[in-house]
Parts: structure tokens; C-alpha cells; sequence
């Protein structure tokens, strides 16, 4: 590896600049086979030299994916925002009653779904009362009418509240949904990895043993699974390091997770935080979660909460994906998200293009299933008009 690439060299300026003295002797990367440490990667996020540590993360992304960036043609339903829990950060979920409570009928989810979709991306609040029949009927409902799209339905912290309330094992809450069409289960509900932060602001919600273990046995019934890291409110880089090591290690043994997703707090009512984190932090941790998380294949930059620009600048961070055409965003907006609530497939497409990479149309679980020309003055043209 050529020395202005090696990590080491980026935590040698970062040493530098900050006036230390220690000397990183060893080369972290895919061709030593000796992977990012923990006071690495905490170093690379005290770097300043950023488009070093850009540098890195495109390599290896590029070692994986080449110049691919990879989008999806989906829709976001959030069947209900009535929730038992009331976590501190949260500005989505509410109480039954309140005037901005809602509660989805299975004809009102099929009529926002249509045939050029190929994922439904299904989370919500934990429903008080609604039957386990409803969320099975849910699924087959949408199975008859769009046999094409994949369901990718529900947080492991959904899936432990109907663990309990249904009295069923995970493994046979798990089994059921994927009898009536569950593809994949989203990354959401993971926050961060930290009892500190968990006792602070959703002291009701399991923490990091629970969540992994649900989606280890998803992984072990063959059910892919993705993850997310709640970041930019109250916690340290300490804790989102050691968050994405307790992903690294699980993806060790399950090498059950497709993709890693960082989520930029949006500050929203809450006054959790002043303000979301900025440009810098968020390119700084979707690189760091390249390197760190080596053995995650897909890196998604959410636009929903980067912006689209940022997520497009972060395709040469690191990340290889940038979600999808969403429909109807509803979590990010209650708490105020200043993105739109969907784009369109040509935006996604040239905002990649604009990146200068190739647009790659994928499904829920990551099957390529179209592969769009890389930029040309047309497509830069249309990028800079659209919206
Ligand atoms: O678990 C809630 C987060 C998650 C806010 O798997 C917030 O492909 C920012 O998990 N600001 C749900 N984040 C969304 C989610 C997700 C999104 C996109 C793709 C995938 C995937 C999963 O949203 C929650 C929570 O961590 N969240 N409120 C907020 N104000």
C-alpha cells in the first residue's frame, strides 16, 4: 500500500499536528490482513487531515465495489406512530389520543405501494393493542397484491415487544413473518451501543446484548439483516467505535448483516442537542466505518439525515450506497429533517452520476438489477436543474 494511503500515515499527521509524539509502525489494511484497532480508529476521528482519511475509505471501497454506488427503488410505510415507549430523543412516536397519533389500515399501506417498487421499508411505533393477525395479514396482503417487492420490516426492538406481548420465542415471531414474506430486517433500534446513553435518553428500550441477539438469530434463519448507529446527540466517538466493534464482532460469526448505517441525529423539539453534527463528522464517521467495519459489505449514506449533498460527497468517503427513492419519510421529518421527504429515481441517479460514480439499481438484499451509464454532461446538466 502506497504510504500517502496508509492509515498510518493519516494518524502520523494527526500526531503531528497534535504535537505527539508516537508513531504508528504498522499498516492496518486488507492486503496486511491486520484490521483498524479501536485507538485507531479513535485517532482517525481526531484527524484534521480529512481527505487523507477519504482517501482510505474510498480505497477500500473501491476494492470492493469499484466505482459502483448502489440505490434502490423503494417506499418507507410507518404503519402507526403510537408507541408504548417514550424515548427522549424521539419526536416521531406519540400517544393514542393526541392529535398527531395515527394508526394505518392494511388498505390504506397497499394503496401506497405500487409494481416499480422493488423494497417496502416497514417500521413503527409499538402498538398498544393491535393483534399479532394484523401484522401477518399485513404482510400477506401486501405479498398478493405486489408479489415483486421485498418486505423489510421491523427493528429487533419491534421484534422483542412482540417476543413478549405475543409470548412467542424471537426465533418463532421470525419464522412466521418470513412464512408470509419477511425478506430482511432494518438496522433501526440499535442507537448506540451504550448503557450510559441508553439510561439517558430511552432508558425503556433494550440495549446492545438484546438487539444483537435478535438479529443473530435472524442471521441463523437466513434472514439478512442491516444496522444502524444513532449519531451526534450526547455520545462520545468513544462509544461509536465501540458500537461499531460490537457489529464487527457479531459480523464475524454471523456475516449476517448487508449493510452499516449511520443515522445524523436530527435535533428536531427534543432539546437532546443544540444542533445536528456537522459535514466533517459525518464524512469522518461514514469513513471510519469503512475501515473499521471491514467485513460489512455496503456503507449507505443516508440522505434522509446527511442531505443530499453530503451523502453524494460521502460516495467518495467510503460509502457505496446512498438508500433509495423512500416515498414518504416520516421519522426524520417529525423531528424537523430539512431533505425531502422522497426523490425521485433520476435524482438518485444523477446525484450518483454527478459523484462521478455508476448508478447501480439494487434490491432489498442487494441483487444489482440495473446498471446506469457513469456521468456525462447530460446527466450533470439534469442534476443541477432537477428538484
Ligand atoms: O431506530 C429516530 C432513528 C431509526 C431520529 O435498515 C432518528 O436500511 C435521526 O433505522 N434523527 C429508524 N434518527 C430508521 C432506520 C433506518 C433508516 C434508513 C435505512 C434503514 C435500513 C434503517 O431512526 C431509529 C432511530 O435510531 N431516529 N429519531 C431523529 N430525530
Amino acid at each position: 500500500m502506497p504510504e500517502f494511503l496508509s492509515v498510518a500515515a493519516v494518524i502520523r499527521a494527526t500526531k503531528r499536528q497534535a504535537m505527539r509524539s508516537a508513531v504508528l509502525q504498522e499498516t492496518p489494511c486488507a492486503q496486511t490482513g491486520r484490521r483498524l484497532t479501536r485507538n485507531e480508529a479513535l485517532e482517525l476521528f481526531a484527524t484534521q487531515d480529512l481527505l487523507r482519511l477519504g482517501q482510505l475509505a474510498d480505497q477500500a471501497k473501491r476494492a470492493r465495489w469499484g466505482n459502483q454506488a448502489h440505490f434502490v427503488i423503494n417506499r418507507q410505510i410507518n404503519p402507526t406512530n403510537v408507541c408504548v415507549l417514550s424515548c427522549r430523543f424521539c419526536d416521531f412516536a406519540t400517544k393514542r389520543g393526541r392529535p398527531n397519533a395515527y394508526e394505518m389500515t392494511i388498505a390504506q399501506i397497499l394503496d401506497r405501494l405500487s409494481p416499480q417498487l422493488h423494497e417496502v421499508h416497514i417500521v413503527g411505533g409499538l402498538h398498544p393493542d393491535w393483534r399479532w393477525d394484523y401484522y401477518l395479514e399485513m404482510f400477506r396482503a401486501i405479498k398478493a397484491q405486489f408479489p415483486q417487492i421485498q418486505i423489510k420490516a421491523w427493528t429487533a426492538v419491534e421484534i422483542d415487544y412482540f417476543s413478549k406481548k405475543f409470548r412467542m420465542s424471537v426465533e418463532e415471531i421470525l419464522r412466521q413473518l418470513q412464512a408470509v414474506g419477511l425478506t430482511a430486517l432494518p438496522g433501526g433500534g440499535a442507537e448506540v451501543f451504550s448503557e450510559r446513553i441508553r439510561k439517558a435518553l430511552f432508558p425503556f428500550k433494550i440495549g446492545a446484548p438484546r438487539w444483537l441477539e435478535i438479529h443473530r438469530i435472524a442471521h441463523r434463519l437466513g434472514i439478512p439483516t442491516n444496522a444502524t448507529l444513532l449519531y451526534g446527540h450526547r455520545e462520545t466517538h468513544e462509544e461509536r467505535v465501540d458500537h461499531m466493534l460490537k457489529l464487527r464482532e457479531l459480523q464475524d460469526q454471523t456475516q449476517g448483516f448487508m449493510s452499516f448505517i449511520p443515522l445524523a441525529y436530527q435535533p428536531g423539539r427534543t432539546r437532546v442537542v443544540a444542533r445536528q453534527a456537522s459535514a466533517i463528522e459525518d464524512l469522518k464517521t461514514i469513513a471510519i466505518a469503512r475501515l473499521l467495519l471491514d467485513n460489512v459489505p455496503h456503507i449507505k449514506a443516508y440522505w434522509v439525515t446527511m442531505g443530499e449533498e453530503i451523502a453524494a460527497v460521502s460516495l467518495h468517503f467510503g460509502a457505496d450506497d446512498i438508500d433509495g427513492t423512500i416515498g414518504e419519510e416520516r421519522i426524520m421529518h417529525a423531528a424537523d429533517a430539512p431533505s425531502p421527504v422522497a426523490l425521485t429515481r433520476e435524482r438518485l441517479v444523477a446525484l450518483i452520476q454527478e459523484a462521478g460514480c455508476i448508478p447501480v439499481e439494487r434490491d432489498a438484499v442487494y441483487h444489482p438489477l440495473k446498471t446506469y451509464a457513469a456521468a456525462n454532461g447530460h446527466a450533470r446538466c439534469e442534476s443541477s436543474v432537477s428538484q
